[in-house]
């Protein structure tokens, strides 16, 4: 569907206080550039200025055909005009900017112009151009799947329609007939990079059309008539649950991209003055004038009266405080104590393989909250995930519940964010592989992981990302990857590596439970293993805090400090190693972020040596943060070097004996204790 409105001819219902006060708001957004731009100069705390000139009149509009507080608004940097017309306090605004305290617009941890205001329903942005897409598409599936009319509002610059993650947003919206409506602001440059080195034929709608389902309302985002003519329409099909629309309004940029930005290095005089002459205010006047809606004298009352809401702003935020000393550290985590006691008591129930105890934990926590949906590849009805970990959730709790995405791991976590935005979902995506979450490690790293800080508190996304991960499969290279280090090393995610069936069970209830980010890491070499692995099952209310190392076998000579797979492999070593009187203790961390360094410290204060095992390469590992603590902390405790047995540094090979070579095998293993003891 196509839908070209041209600004002239076309008849929309206007009245007086309305226009007058959508002018109001345009000049209250160019004033307010002006002044940040002034006042940036004068040192008093904002360094980063971003104009939206050019851009009013498409975010004023915009927010015009949306409800403030009920619809939500993904809303990109140039969107200050939107933001302002959907409520924001302009005291706050300008707060943002000078880097002060503020409630909403992340209190001075984002560089301004990223909204995020939670009564106002804006969620919180990164300043990564376009992973909002499919945050906003993800709100949209929640709003369909509780029955809601609510309209999502998502924008952004023509240059962001180059990112994967709009595409992946546009199919994903189409395929679900979501009520989700893609602004963008087609301003022709992404910085420098012009419209024809950006978009393949250079238009963005000939790519947005392809999309089944889709409805593309192109605008002269200069032009209110044009402008609201396509709004309308795009409102009116997501209000009424008949599916995505995108506009596509045509606008200028006025000004520098920041005030890092020198225009003239890419933008020829001759292009800045026609685009000057097409300033959306000027338009706006002219129009309000021509066809007799006010008069030379309430042009100027308008003007002045914006200036000095904007010049009042401005002064008031100045006197705001900066963020407490020492608040820089609150809120990576949202506060969580499971709401059950502690259950480590040995379980009466029937012993279980660690993929049945996932499927029930997953199970129980569906029956108990229906805001639990589970997504990934592959992971709906009889097939139930690669490894059968979701088999069965579908047939029994409905296919909106337990469903399959495309192929597509941006998407996955992508839209989790969007569906936990409204405290009621809890979603629990599977990457197929954690191999593959590098597709999507954008959406984890930049997005997730840092929402509640961003935000300073505001949003939180409880969200679990489930991934089969580990070696000794012969799976090669991307089907063996370990990949705790590096998400360890990204604040805002907790991580979970169980060992056994039952804490498996118990850590993954724990973790949809918990309010913030969860990854949950489980071997497939573990999945149906019976050895060390298959125990008792726990009953439903069984939860694991998180953060509770395990003294999985208690010994005098040596401390091993395990976790994954590497725990079954020491415990197997120790059983063998006992017979000659060797006595080991194994330590299974069980989560690796909160790590719990207490019981690896009391456990190396009892044995005086300490050998950490880890399946990964070994350089920048997670053995080697175990190994830092352990020196920094229990130093004293030592009676030899902190050693550390890891796979090699390279990629892990499918052919067996070359796998064999790679990964830390039992024999590899009993050689370094042996040698540790020696010492
Ligand atoms: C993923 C990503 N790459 C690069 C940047 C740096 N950057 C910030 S804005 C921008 C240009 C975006 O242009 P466009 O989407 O057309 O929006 P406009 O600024 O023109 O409104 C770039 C390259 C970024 N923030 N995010």
């Amino acid at each position: 569907m196509h839908s070209k409105i041209e600004g002239k001819g076309r008849t929309v219902q206007q009245d007086k206080k309305r226009q007058l006060h959508i002018f109001q708001l345009m000049l209250q957004a160019r004033f307010t550039d002006e002044k940040m731009a002034k006042l940036g100069k004068q040192n008093k705390g904002g360094t980063f200025q971003l104009s939206a000139a050019g851009h009013e009149l498409v975010g004023v509009v915009a927010a015009q055909c949306l409800v403030s507080g009920k619809d939500w608004g993904f809303a990109y940097y140039r969107d200050q005009p939107f933001a302002l017309s959907m409520g924001s306090d302009l005291k706050e605004l300008f707060g943002v900017f000078l880097g002060r305290a503020t409630k909403n617009h992340s209190s001075g941890r984002m560089m301004p112009y990223h909204f995020s205001h939670k009564d106002l329903r804006l969620f919180c942005q990164s300043s990564v151009v376009g992973s909002q897409f499919l945050h906003a598409v993800g709100r949209a599936w929640a709003i369909k799947h509780s029955g809601g009319d609510e309209v999502v509002y998502v924008s952004a610059g023509d240059g962001a329609t180059s990112q994967g993650d709009f595409h992946e947003a546009l199919n994903f919206a189409a395929i679900h007939e979501l009520g989700v409506v893609f602004v963008i602001q087609n301003n022709g440059w992404a910085i420098s990079v012009p419209a024809s080195e950006q978009t393949a034929g250079g238009s963005v709608a000939s790519l947005v059309k392809s999309y089944a389902g889709m409805e593309l309302f192109e605008a002269d985002g200069t032009d209110y008539i044009s402008m609201q003519a396509a709004m309308e329409g795009a409102v009116a099909k997501a209000r009424q649950k008949r599916g995505p629309a995108c506009v596509i309004a045509s606008v200028h940029r006025l000004e520098a991209h920041s005030n890092s930005d020198d225009p003239k290095k890419y933008k020829s005089c001759a292009i800045a003055e026609t685009e000057k002459a097409k300033d959306p205010l000027i338009q706006f006047e002219r129009r309000l004038l021509a066809e007799g809606l006010c008069t030379e004298q309430e042009i100027l009352e308008c003007k002045e009266g914006a200036k000095e809401a904007v010049e009042e702003a401005a002064l008031a935020a100045e006197s705001f405080p900066f963020p407490e000393k020492g608040s820089s550290r609150q809120h990576v985590f949202a506060d969580y104590e499971p709401p059950v006691a502690l259950t480590e008591q040995e379980s009466q129930g029937e012993k279980i393989v660690m993929v049945d105890a996932i499927n029930h934990a997953i199970d129980e926590e569906m029956e108990l909250d229906p805001g639990v949906v589970v997504f990934g590849q592959d992971v709906a009805r009889g097939k139930g995930g690669v490894f059968g970990a979701t088999r069965g959730l579908t047939e029994k709790h409905g296919s909106m519940r337990c469903f399959n995405t495309p192929l597509a791991e941006s998407t996955i976590i992508g839209i989790a964010v969007g569906m936990a935005a409204d405290g009621i979902h809890r979603p629990v995506a599977e990457i197929q592989f954690a191999d593959y979450l590098w597709t999507a490690i954008n959406q984890l790293f930049n997005e997730v992981s840092s929402i509640h800080y961003r935000s300073n508190g505001e949003w939180q996304v409880p969200i679990v990302v489930r991934m089969p991960y580990g070696g000794y499969i012969q799976g090669g290279p991307y089907h063996s990857q370990s990949i705790e280090g590096f998400l360890s090393h990204c604040p805002g995610l907790k991580v979970v590596i169980p060992s056994n069936s039952a804490d498996a069970k118990m850590l993954l209830k724990n973790a949809i439970r918990d309010p913030n980010p969860v990854v949950f890491l489980e071997h497939k070499g573990l999945y149906r293993q019976q050895k060390f692995t298959a125990l008792a099952e726990p009953s439903k209310d069984a939860l694991l805090p998180f953060g509770k190392a395990k003294v999985a076998r208690e010994g005098e000579d040596l401390t091993i400090v395990a976790w994954g797979m590497m725990v079954s492999m020491a415990l197997e070593v120790a059983d063998r190693l006992a017979f000659e009187g060797i006595n080991l203790e194994v330590i299974d961390l069980r989560t690796i972020v909160p790590l719990d360094t207490t019981t690896i410290l009391s456990s190396v204060e009892k044995t005086g040596k300490v050998l950490i095992v880890q399946e990964a390469p070994q350089n920048c590992g997670f053995g080697a943060e175990v190994a830092a603590r352990i020196a920094k902390e229990g130093f004293e405790f030592l009676d030899a070097p902190i050693h550390r047995l890891s796979g090699s540094d390279t990629p892990v090979p499918y052919s067996k004996p070359m796998e064999e070579e790679v990964l830390p095998q039992p024999a590899d293993l009993e050689l370094k204790i042996r040698s540790i003891l020696k010492y």
